[in-house]
């Protein structure tokens, strides 16, 4: 029988049921509900300071702060062990692995039995958006790890008031979280849309565990959204306001770590900034998107925090981000400065290591570092690994929308989607319609990057940079986007572009500046939606004429240069539709696919084949 540290803090019986469920399973020495009071906070971090679980930074600098290592084979999602459980193989779908919900029960439960021996178990109850808001949801999360409650603390809204929002209800998310021994070849993500319930064994990092982002609000709620007439997508949001024009909110999708955090928080090159321009971020990573009233689509970011990757983080790169990060943050494999207790990645700008004194960091392993080590190999060791992150609370954030904590839903004005792609696509061109927009996002590729596990650098097809979360088939997913298409008033749809800032020259260097410059393409998404400038109409869709994006202020880079990389070469544009084709036809099993996608496939080839 389990000791109980704290008493339960709600009556409602299906959630009883549950941890009553998950205590048998478990079999933990105690049980703590996390009732969202700062006194569990203080202790736990206290316990987790004390075994070392966490480094507590530099109080002055870093008030607040905290490192955390997590084990060198646990350091990014897992998409090989990542499983949709439904019923029907053929509901989970094509991109996917699928597994039986019996058998992956039967499998998990032998995997977790007994495992919380000695430990305590927390109960996290967590909203997902502001706490009863129009467009949020509940889940309960049961973990073991002190660093699964402190970071769903700034990821979600966390508390004892989640559960009288939810009061008798049984509309909420189980979720069980299971470290055992973090062993790699016994682990697993696990979603059961059907059971609203998501299992991760043997994982203890980020996006594997904190299980309200990518298993919740992508995997179960993308599942919700189908059934229920919304959207879940990996998407940030930001607001954009011109001078005497209303405030423009855009969504958009890019792959993990290709540019979702870095857009959300841009700021202005100093010439948009003279003439009036403001961005502010509603969120960095997920969107939940739902009809309003009015017809329009609304959406809202269901998460409370930003958990992005540091390395290349610095004031130039993304300064808000790094803000950000300056108290009550959580670091994830980040190296350490031991004299000073700050943190450190690399290209951070700030205290660079110093060439003279070879002990100077520690690495994210806890090992000693310099600048220029190698391993047996020759090749470059990293002070911070590539997929390190930093966890910050939005409200840090010196950009955040004044709508981001009350939570309102923001009408969508335009859909972006983007990828890295070194070649063939363009640096922005507009779908001619909503269908054909859908075109567009089912048929990104990106190169891979270190957010998950796997080779890096090898350009690969993720629609809708949701690859690793649909929570359905795909080709149902796709259907899905038709239809909201479909219901929303041709005059009320959000306006579709899609971007590349990554085309590279041939030294294989970034031809556009990016970052704060991008403003100068979501400036011309802005024309566009408002109707004050033209575009080339190519095979593709709209494509800008250069003199279009405003270029001021940008040195070493000319109008030559811009119409270089808003080229629709007919060639690669050739493989590219037939790499397409393939890529549907992989998807195809069953006939599951649109007929309007496989025609706009077909549609393409003749075109850019004449
Ligand atoms: P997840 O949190 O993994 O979903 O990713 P994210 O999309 O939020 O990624 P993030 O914004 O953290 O992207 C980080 C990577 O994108 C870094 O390598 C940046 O240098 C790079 N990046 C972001 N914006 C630009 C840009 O405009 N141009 C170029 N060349 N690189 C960029
Ligand atoms: C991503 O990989 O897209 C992330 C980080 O945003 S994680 O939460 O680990 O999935
Ligand atoms: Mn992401």
């Amino acid at each position: 029988m389990a000791i109980t540290e704290n008493k339960a803090i709600t009556t409602n019986k299906k959630v009883l049921e549950f941890v009553e469920k998950q205590i048998e399973l478990l079999k933990p020495s105690k049980v703590l509900w996390i009732d969202g009071s700062e006194e569990i906070y203080t202790q736990l971090t206290n316990e987790a300071v004390a075994k070392g679980d966490m480094i507590r930074l530099n109080e002055k600098t870093y008030p607040g702060c905290l490192l955390h290592r997590t084990k060198p084979n646990d350091v990014a999602r897992v998409e090989a062990r990542t499983f949709i459980c439904s019923k029907k193989e053929e509901d989970a779908g094509r991109m996917y692995n699928w597994c039986d919900p019996q058998e992956m029960y039967a499998k998990l439960n032998n995997i977790m039995a007994g495992s919380f021996a000695g430990e305590t178990m927390y109960i996290i109850p967590y909203s997902m958006g502001p706490v009863g808001g129009p467009i949020s949801k509940i889940g309960i999360e049961i973990t073991s790890s002190i660093y699964v409650v402190l970071n769903m603390r700034i990821m979600a809204r966390v508390g004892k008031n989640v559960l009288d929002a939810l009061g008798d209800s049984n509309d909420f998310v189980r979720g069980t979280h299971a470290k055992c021994s973090v062993n790699p070849d016994d682990r697993y993500i696990c979603q059961f849309p059907e059971d609203n319930t998501i299992i991760s064994v043997n994982s203890n990092y980020g996006g594997n565990v904190l299980q309200g982002k990518k298993c919740f609000a992508l995997r179960i709620a993308s599942y919700q959204g189908k059934n229920e007439g919304w959207m879940a997508e990996h998407m940030l949001i930001l607001g954009i306001k011109r001078p005497n024009k209303e405030t423009v909110y855009m969504c958009a999708a890019f792959p993990s770590a290709c540019g979702k955090t870095n857009l959300a928080m841009l700021i202005p090159p100093k010439s948009f900034q003279d003439k009036g321009y403001e961005v502010f971020t509603v969120g960095d990573d997920i969107s939940w998107i739902k009809p309003g009233p009015d017809g329009r689509l609304y959406a809202i970011n269901p998460e409370n925090g930003f958990f992005g990757v540091a390395p290349g983080t610095n004031k130039k790169s993304n300064y808000n981000a790094l803000m950000s990060t300056k108290k009550n943050a959580i670091f994830t494999n980040v190296a350490i400065n031991p004299d000073t207790m700050e943190p450190w990645w690399e290209a951070m700008e700030k205290d660079a290591p110093d060439k003279k004194k070879p002990d100077f960091l520690v690495d994210w392993t806890g090992k000693q570092w310099w600048p220029g080590m190698v391993d047996a190999d020759g090749k470059e060791i990293k002070a911070a690994h590539p997929n390190s992150r930093f966890t910050a609370p939005a409200e840090n954030c010196p950009c955040i929308s004044p709508v981001f904590k009350d939570g309102t839903p923001v009408p969508i004005s335009a859909f972006i989607f983007g990828g890295r792609r070194p070649t063939t696509v363009p640096l922005v061109y507009q779908a001619k319609s909503w269908n054909d927009g859908v075109f567009i996002g089912s048929i990104m590729g990106s190169e891979t990057t270190a957010a998950a596990t796997g080779a890096v650098g090898v350009v690969r097809r993720d629609p809708m940079a949701m690859r690793p979360f649909f929570g359905y088939h795909v080709a149902d997913y796709f259907q899905h986007w038709i239809e909201m298409g479909e219901k929303t008033p041709v005059d009320k749809q959000p306006k579709i572009f899609n971007v590349n800032w990554f085309r590279t020259d041939k030294d294989g260097n970034f031809i556009w500046p990016g970052f704060g410059d991008n403003m100068r393409v979501l400036d011309w998404m802005l024309k566009r939606i408002d109707g004050e400038v033209d575009a080339q109409d190519t095979a593709i869709g709209y494509v800008p004429y250069s003199k279009d994006i405003d270029l001021t202020g940008l040195d070493n880079f000319s109008e030559e240069t811009l119409k270089e990389i808003l080229v629709v070469d007919n060639d690669a544009w050739k493989k590219e539709a037939e790499g397409v084709k393939e890529f549907y036809a992989t998807l195809n099993v069953g006939g599951k696919m649109p007929k309007i996608l496989l025609d706009k496939a077909d549609a393409l080839l003749e075109k850019v084949s004449k």
